[in-house]
């Protein structure tokens, strides 16, 4: 049997999923130093539909929360982490540590999703 051209199966899976098909991927990269990246918190930008890759490193072990999206991730010292995020919701988000005791530290960056 003969097997479909990937780029073939990929569009179909596209369409299927409701993704546009001019959907971009967005990556942005930051340093966290003591639960912080800038005073203000900076703020990412993305299209809706367009696929958000953040690549953080942090000088200490954080647990890390994107709410709306509801995405958690870990980041340890020396190791970058990666969030990757579908922007489909509208809206700005923040994206904050889960300390012990205090549940939210002050956000480290706002995710924001445009409309195209
Ligand atoms: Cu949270």
């Amino acid at each position: 049997m003969r097997l479909p051209c990937p780029h073939w199966l990929f569009a179909t899976l596209t369409l299927l999923a409701g993704i546009p098909v001019w959907a971009a991927q967005q990556s942005a990269s930051f340093d966290v130093k003591q639960q912080r990246i800038a005073n203000p918190a900076p703020t990412v930008r993305v299209p809706q539909g367009d696929t958000l890759v953040l690549e953080l490193r942090s000088d200490a072990p954080l647990e890390l929360h994107l709410h709306g999206y509801d995405l958690m991730f870990s980041l340890k010292p020396g190791a970058p982490g990666r969030l990757q995020l579908q922007a489909r919701v509208l809206g700005r988000f923040p994206l904050a540590a889960h300390g012990k005791g205090q549940h939210h530290a002050p956000a480290l960056l706002y995710v924001e999703v445009t409309p195209r």
